[in-house]
């Protein structure tokens, strides 16, 4: 894939890793393929003093995968973020892949990662292998806000304060990618119309509770008007339309 060389602007060497350790997960998933969008959306820079920002989106598609997103963006040179949601073709027994990285200044302030259920029993098949992966070594992790209803047992939040939980996070992310491709690997696409809907369901309020994080649009209303971070935030971030 061209696009796993692909450059972008950012020069963390931190998010930097993160981000090509998931490109090459991504890449290892089956009839991977590039989704055009309005480039308008995809590379969004401003260059107003005061008020630099830069988006950068990566939309694919794979089988048993509708949308694998990956957003990296930096605003006003001092807040990062890696934003990641791999939402599964809802035909498909695969959960949702979520991870999102938030640095301020020097400091990441939050890092999540989960493999979020999207039917009612999902969970049992894949808890397990969560459960196992390493998550000690980190001083600060943090409470799940209440919207986070949607994120599995084994969600993993917290703030990272030095190489080695930096580190640390990348393993976590990076196993819980792999958990998900061998999901993945093993999924056939269903036929019974009440699951398939109950998995839509499910994605559509991981949309609906996801777009209850105030911090996201708090942060884009001070670059751009109400309009358009609602459609971003519908159309590119959390989309669901059948
Ligand atoms: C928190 N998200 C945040 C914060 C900011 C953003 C500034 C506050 C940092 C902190 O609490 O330390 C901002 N995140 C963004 C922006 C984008 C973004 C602007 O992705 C994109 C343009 N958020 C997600 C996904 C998950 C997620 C996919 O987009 C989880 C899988 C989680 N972000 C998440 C959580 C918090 C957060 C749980 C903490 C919210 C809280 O504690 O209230």
């Amino acid at each position: 894939m061209s696009d796993t060389l692909s450059k972008t602007k950012l020069t963390d060497s931190f998010i930097l890793d993160l981000l090509q350790n998931i490109r090459g997960r991504r890449s290892m998933l089956e009839e991977l393929k590039c989704i055009k969008i309005d480039p308008k959306l995809s590379n969004i820079t401003l260059n107003e003093k005061d008020r630099e920002i830069y988006i950068e989106n990566e939309f694919h598609k794979a089988k048993g995968f509708r949308k694998l997103h990956i957003e990296v963006a930096e605003f006003s040179r001092n807040l990062k973020i890696l934003h990641c949601v791999f939402f599964p073709d809802p035909k498909f027994d695969i959960p949702i892949f979520g991870m999102d990285l938030v640095k301020i200044n020097e400091i990441v302030s939050a890092a999540i990662v989960d493999l979020s259920p999207v039917s009612k029993n999902q969970e049992k098949k894949y808890e397990e292998f969560l459960a196992k992966v390493d998550k000690s070594g980190f001083a600060s992790t943090r409470e799940i806000p209440s919207w986070g209803s949607i994120f599995s047992k084994n969600v993993f939040f917290a703030s990272l304060k030095n190489e080695s939980e930096k580190n640390s996070f990348s393993k976590i992310v990076d196993r819980y990618l792999s958990v998900l491709i061998d999901l993945s690997r093993k999924a056939h696409p269903d036929v019974d119309k009440k699951i398939i809907q109950e998995r839509i369901d499910y994605q559509k309020n991981y949309c609906v509770q996801q777009m209850k994080n105030d911090k996201t649009k708090i942060v884009l209303l001070k670059y751009f008007d109400e309009q358009w971070v609602d459609d971003y935030i519908k159309k590119v971030l959390f989309d669901f339309y059948e």
